[in-house]
């Protein structure tokens, strides 16, 4: 998977090369590209951001750098083997709060994308006039990654990436955890424990060491749902009407 990742804050997404992200792009599964929004800016401040036509707070990202970003980053695209084979648009993600709330399931939708770029906007978002420019090059999501407001979309960003990326096969050194982790069939994660048995005054749930796999299946599945009741009621509605 190719990503490109554009901000006036590039740095920001230093984060990504640690871990298990960073160890995936040496192995090459996935290869990170930052820009800097501001290289594609051509005036004595390098501006980004303007007022608001019809006035009010703060300010909006002006749509031209964006657009001249995407254009470098699409010229890129066509002269790279990796991607250059695939007809598809790419796929453009502009992280705001007013987007789809990005959830598990979107994750595993773009996971299987052979190419993602990500433009996170700062101070009021981006001017609404690159959305549609965009849309006529890019498969363009506008997502949230929940109701709260962030200074800008690229915290938001790095979350998106790991999400998506720890979903590509070999990523992650066990695929099996995958399968049990919260999210993954609408349920909240069981409960763990490890050893001792027994730790301070607290003793691990006596079923995890009868050696009945079946019974210790049984066991974290009701935990998992009587979790999810409590804490997720709207998980829960979900869960049991599908
Ligand atoms: Cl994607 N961006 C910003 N700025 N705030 C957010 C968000 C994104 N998702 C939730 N809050």
């Amino acid at each position: 998977m190719k990503i490109d990742l554009i901000s006036i804050l590039p740095e920001f997404f230093d984060v990504l090369d640690l871990s298990l992200i960073g160890r995936a792009q040496q192995d090459g599964l996935l290869s990170i590209h930052r820009h800097n929004l501001r290289d594609f800016t051509y005036d004595k401040h390098r501006s980004v951001d303007s007022p608001p036509a019809g006035g009010g707070a703060g300010m909006v990202m002006k749509p031209e750098p964006w657009a001249l970003a995407m254009e470098d980053v699409l010229k890129r695209g066509e002269s790279d083997a990796s991607v250059g084979a695939i007809s598809e648009k790419p796929v453009l993600i502009i992280p705001t709060p007013s987007g789809e709330l990005f959830t598990q399931d979107r994750a595993q939708e773009l996971s299987h994308k052979p190419h993602l770029v990500f433009a996170p906007g700062r101070f009021e978002g981006i001017d609404e006039r690159f959305t549609r420019w965009a849309a006529e090059r890019f498969d363009v999501r506008r997502l949230s990654i929940g109701d709260y407001v962030l200074n800008g979309g690229e915290s938001a960003v790095v979350v998106m990436v790991e999400a998506i990326t720890r979903l590509i096969p070999g990523v992650i050194g066990n695929d099996a955890s995958l399968e049990e982790e919260s999210h993954s069939d609408g349920l909240l994660e069981y409960p763990v424990y490890t050893k001792p048995a027994q730790w301070r005054d607290h003793h691990i749930p006596e079923v995890l060491l009868c050696g009945n796999h079946a019974k210790i299946a049984a066991w974290r599945q009701t935990q998992a749902e009587e979790r999810t009741q409590q804490v997720r009621p709207d998980l829960w509605q979900r869960y049991q009407s599908s």
